[in-house]
């Protein structure tokens, strides 16, 4: 066994760049569900996180995204936490679900998700680029996607409840809460590798 190195010209690189235009987010790691369920015995909402599944990672791939989805570049992200409805049950009549965020660590970016079938429309929610801090929730299925430009630990809280159009909580009705948490950690060489000229590759052959 011995390892071979050698430069690949710039040329490819570029061919490299391009390639990766193509891709699409990932999210990161399995599913973690915030379920929401609502006790009509007691009017209350309650969300629960899937302890199951450990802290996500926020990451950067490398990737360049296009369109929408381009508001990752150049981010660590990660979509596993989803927002569900357990059970049958509707919002009072007149009223809708909403999701507020209520704290997060400073430099948490939140975008619009969805499921991995239709991965949303990236638009800032929470807060983000001077949106609101809350959403409209129809109870499907909702991955958000998370970013952060800077690694470390990441903590945001939530309530979820019943309100009008416009968002002022439906009278009569206990809101849930969730907290969420994610680690975001730097790519290892990632930016090394577009600082240089060239991609140094590793080749092992058998001798
Ligand atoms: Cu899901």
């Amino acid at each position: 066994m011995k390892s071979v190195c050698l430069i690949v010209p710039v040329v490819a690189v570029a061919a490299l760049t391009t390639l990766a235009a193509a891709q699409t987010p990932q999210m990161g790691g399995p599913m973690k569900h915030v379920m929401v369920s609502f006790d009509s015995m007691s009017n209350s909402l309650m969300a629960m996180v899937d302890p199951m599944v450990p802290t996500p990672v926020m990451q950067n791939y490398g990737d360049t995204y296009t369109g929408n989805a381009s508001v990752l570049n150049g981010t660590m992200y990660n979509a596993q936490y989803g927002w569900m409805v357990e059970g049958f049950w509707a919002p009072p009549s007149g009223s809708f679900l909403w999701i507020e965020q209520l704290s997060a660590t400073p430099g948490l970016l939140a975008y619009s998700g969805g499921t991995m079938m239709n991965q949303g429309t990236f638009a800032p929610i929470f807060g983000t680029a001077g949106s609101s801090s809350r959403i409209q929730w129809n109870g499907g299925m909702l991955h958000n996607w998370y970013a952060a430009t800077t690694p470390g630990d990441y903590i945001a809280t939530y309530r979820v409840y019943f309100g009008d159009a416009s968002g002022v909580a439906t009278p009569g009705y206990m809101e849930g809460g969730a907290m969420l948490n994610w680690t975001a950690v730097p790519a290892p060489g990632a930016a090394a590798v577009l600082g240089l000229g060239g991609l140094l590759v590793m080749r092992r052959r058998r001798a």
